[in-house]
């Protein structure tokens, strides 16, 4: 007992000492800055979006959509934004989406508490139709359409940094296989498939793709394990997968025909779908099957641990 003690104590002491040391690498991402002065990163995406995607897409990463806490960090941003991209705007993670006139940042808080540092005039909801915040270059605060696309920044605090050391990357939800040497994560959120391939590349993975027959059996354990709540919305015993079909036939995230992917052992009667089903996936018990990609299904994401070097390049700027 008193054995079992000290090794549970000595091996809390070491994981302690790994996230700590991660911390200490000041490293998210290889897209993401870091600013000494707040003690947090930031990535300027320059592809503008709307408002809500932007914060959608910042969620994704692990991360949360800007806004200033303080005129310091204002000042911190407004250097790191200047010298990325000269946009004269970027939306802000500050909105009255909840009600109307009242302007309260993504995690709730008043901006009047925050930063409100309003141009002359704003926030004056022109047509009726400003709900969403943005800041301009001066560092002056504009209400605006929230449909409107805007560039904006992601922020992640180096307090919120989490490492998972076996798949080298900053999700802990992925888990480490030892004989496939591969991480993966199931998502039981269903989601169409364009949506699955997103999520999964803003986490640094791709949709999953099987190469083996181990790889197979591996994916349809995780699914029998994984939690499947939401299987309402799910389409019926579907997980998506990395390949999908092109003019030239079924080819896989990575551009290898799917023949040629080391595993093509398609279900009963599949695929089934013709024109109609144009995306990838499996049955729980690991069998291919061709699917609609606009329903919404439950899918894996993949991460090659010894190419994560890689695929920080691959997402960099
Ligand atoms: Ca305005
Ligand atoms: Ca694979
Ligand atoms: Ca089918």
């Amino acid at each position: 007992m008193l054995r079992y003690k000290l090794f549970t104590s000595i091996l809390f002491v070491s994981m302690v000492t790994i996230s700590h040391s991660q911390r200490d690498n000041k490293y998210f991402r290889k897209d993401y800055t870091y600013i000494e002065a707040t003690d947090s990163f930031y990535k300027m995406h320059t592809i503008h979006k709307t408002w809500e995607n932007a914060k959608d897409l910042c969620a994704m990463e692990g991360a949360t959509l800007f806004y200033p806490e303080n005129q310091e960090e204002a000042d911190a941003v407004s250097l790191y934004w200047n010298a990325t991209q000269p946009f004269p705007h970027i939306f802000i993670g500050a909105s009255s989406l909840i009600a109307k006139g009242i302007f309260e940042t993504v995690d709730g808080q008043l901006i009047s508490d925050v930063y409100s540092n309003w141009a002359p005039g704003e926030p004056n909801d022109s047509s009726g139709n400003e709900d969403c915040v943005s800041m301009n270059k001066d560092q002056t605060l504009n209400d605006l359409s929230c449909e409107h696309k805007s560039p904006f920044v992601c922020k992640k605090t180096l307090d919120s940094l989490d490492w998972n050391t076996k798949c080298d990357i900053p999700y802990l939800d992925y888990e480490f296989d030892e004989t496939l040497g591969k991480c993966y994560k199931f998502y039981s959120e269903p989601r169409t498939w364009r949506d699955a391939y997103v999520a999964c590349s803003a986490e640094l993975s791709y949709l999953a793709i099987i190469d083996s027959q181990a790889e197979a059996d591996h994916l349809a354990k995780i699914t029998t394990d994984a939690p499947k709540e939401d299987s309402q919305n799910a389409l019926e015993d579907t997980v998506f997968l990395g390949f999908n079909k092109l003019r030239k036939g079924w080819k896989t995230i990575k551009g290898t025909k799917l023949q040629n992917s080391g595993y093509t052992k398609w279900g009963d009667q599949q695929p089934d779908g013709g024109d109609s089903e144009s995306c990838g996936g499996m049955s729980y018990d690991g069998l291919l099957k061709d699917a609609k990609c606009e329903d919404q299904s439950y899918f894996i994401c993949e991460h090659d641990v010894a190419t994560s070097y890689n695929l920080h390049e691959r997402f960099g700027d």
